[in-house]
């Protein structure tokens, strides 16, 4: 049976015990992964530290980028290997794998290979009382060694957001994956390999959070800064770990995230959309849509449609070209799910689709599987209107004007997207400006340019990655003066 193994200063290495690795579509053990100690993770930072003061710190800025490159290419080269490994790991259909996830993972790579090459650095000419001046510049330079914490959702992509600008600004990295989805971490770990990145220049420790790698390796006094994808909760403990030592983080935690539609929409543009932020990857996306409010004269026929697209939805072999909705993570995760459904049922929400568990056939019995959902009916205050579900589910409301929606959809303890949809342009702005969240859609969802900035208002996140906003992160601005 496959292992998946950690990468610890330029090789595979096992660990102190191995758990499974289960696919979500499936219910099927696909594999095991090496379980990392804390020796392993101490092992691992000391390669990533040692690293920074060899070949790879001597490394211009030139040929750092041409390795990222070559990185890149390299996980084209493979780009069936990836497609599998993600598909098998988190059960979603292999279309999205093949169009999205990883063509994208791998164009992180190229895309701040250009950034770091071409983003200028400041520089005042600053008078002085004898009349020569002196010149002030700034130059940047690597943090050092960064944690990089990754969830379940997207793994390659997400991962690779953080990796690949940490590397293009001469950081080296220790990457803990999600316990779930272990596979394209490792597969990573041989493309570095192959394309020559010096050892100890990107590891990965596998493991789980709590009392095991994840804390392990954000509490290390090695570790310079913590760029961390996950939940909100623990966003918070990894902060306490890093106030020790004063560490730097980064965090892109949950969202609430609604979807606004005005009656001047276009409607079959807007349930297109709709659609696929609500149901994309079983609703396991951080942008995803779960409270939707659309103006009063469209509602009815608006949930009509909305409700007609999803019932289209069928769970389906990830394998199959036109399988179109796939697991969630885990049976805990799908536990977690079907409580919020039921609480809606209790709560008094009329149940338009889903609710429950779909029927399957036989090879999926022991997937992960829910029914893709919406209600209406609930009130503001409802716990499934409040809390992240993280599911394939929205909840439909009735809103009369702008000042309304805005109130509403900002009532909220989270901030990171929104969508919202009008062809009143003027509008449009005007609800950009006043909805608290870090990222805006109008008339399309997901429409993201790898060089814009990306991050959570409130607590869905704190600071700000993509395009150059990730230098901020990853390096520290240094001031030089030199009196002329
Ligand atoms: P999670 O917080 O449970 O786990 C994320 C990672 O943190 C995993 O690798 C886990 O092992 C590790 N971890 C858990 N506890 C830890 C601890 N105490 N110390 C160190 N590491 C620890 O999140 P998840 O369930 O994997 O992912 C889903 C969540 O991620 C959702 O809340 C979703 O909204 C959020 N998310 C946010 C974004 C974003 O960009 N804002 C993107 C994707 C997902
Ligand atoms: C969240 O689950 C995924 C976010 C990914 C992006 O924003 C991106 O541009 O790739």
């Amino acid at each position: 049976m496959q292992v998946v193994q950690n990468f610890i200063d330029g090789s595979f290495v096992g660990g102190a015990a191995e758990f499974d690795n289960i696919c979500p579509a499936t219910g099927e053990l696909i594999g095991k992964t090496a379980l990392a100690s804390e020796v392993d993770v101490d092992r691992a930072v000391a390669s990533a530290t040692s690293a920074l003061k060899g070949e790879w710190g001597a490394l211009s800025l030139e040929d750092r980028s041409s390795l990222l490159y070559e990185v890149a290419a390299e996980i084209q080269n493979r780009f069936d290997n990836f497609v599998e490994a993600e598909m098998l790991d988190t059960g979603q259909p292999r279309t999205m794998m093949e169009h999205a996830f990883i063509p994208r993972g791998a164009a992180n790579f190229r895309t701040f290979a250009d950034i770091v090459k071409n983003v200028p650095t400041e520089s005042f000419h600053t008078p002085t009382p004898d009349g020569a001046g002196a010149l002030n510049y700034a130059i940047r330079k690597p943090k050092g060694v960064i944690a990089v914490i990754c969830p379940w959702n997207s793994p390659f992509l997400l991962m690779s957001w953080k990796v690949a600008p940490a590397l293009a600004c001469g950081n080296t990295v220790v990457v803990k994956p999600s316990e779930e989805t272990p596979t394209t971490a490792a597969l990573l770990g041989e493309v570095m390999a192959k394309v020559g990145v010096p050892k100890g220049v990107y590891n990965v420790v596998n493991g789980y959070g709590p009392r095991s790698v994840g804390e392990w390796l954000t509490q290390h006094e090695n570790v310079n800064a913590i760029t961390f994808t996950g939940e909100t909760r623990t966003g918070e403990a990894i902060m306490t770990a890093a106030a020790r030592g004063l560490r730097d983080v980064s965090f892109e935690l949950g969202g609430k995230n609604a979807g606004i539609v005005f009656a001047d929409a276009d409607l079959s543009a807007a349930v297109d959309g709709i659609m696929r932020s609500t149901f994309l990857n079983c609703g396991q996306v951080c942008l995803g849509t779960e409270r939707l409010y659309i103006e009063h004269p469209i509602f009815d026929v608006f949930v009509k449609a909305l409700s007609e697209a999803a019932s289209k939805l069928k769970p389906g072999d990830p394998r199959e070209k036109s399988t179109n909705f796939g697991p969630l993570i885990s049976q805990e995760h799908r536990e977690k799910v079907l409580a919020y459904y039921r609480r809606a049922e209790a709560d008094g929400a009329r149940i338009v689709i889903g609710g429950g568990v779909p029927h399957v056939s036989d090879e999926l019995q022991n997937g992960y599987w829910v029914e893709p959902t919406i209600w209406t009916g609930l009130s503001d205050d409802s716990t499934v209107l409040r809390e992240e579900i993280f599911g394939p589910c929205c909840h439909i409301q009735p809103f009369d004007s702008e000042d309304e929606v805005v109130e509403r959809a900002n009532d909220t303890e989270y901030g990171l997207s929104t969508t919202i949809w009008t062809r009143d342009l003027s509008r449009a702005h005007r609800m950009a400006s006043r909805i608290e969240v870090g990222i805006t859609w109008i008339n399309s969802w997901f429409l993201r340019d790898l060089r814009t900035a990306f991050g959570g208002s409130k607590q869905s996140g704190i600071g700000r990655e993509g395009g150059v906003h990730s230098l901020e992160f990853y390096t520290e601005l240094r001031n030089v003066c030199v009196k002329l």
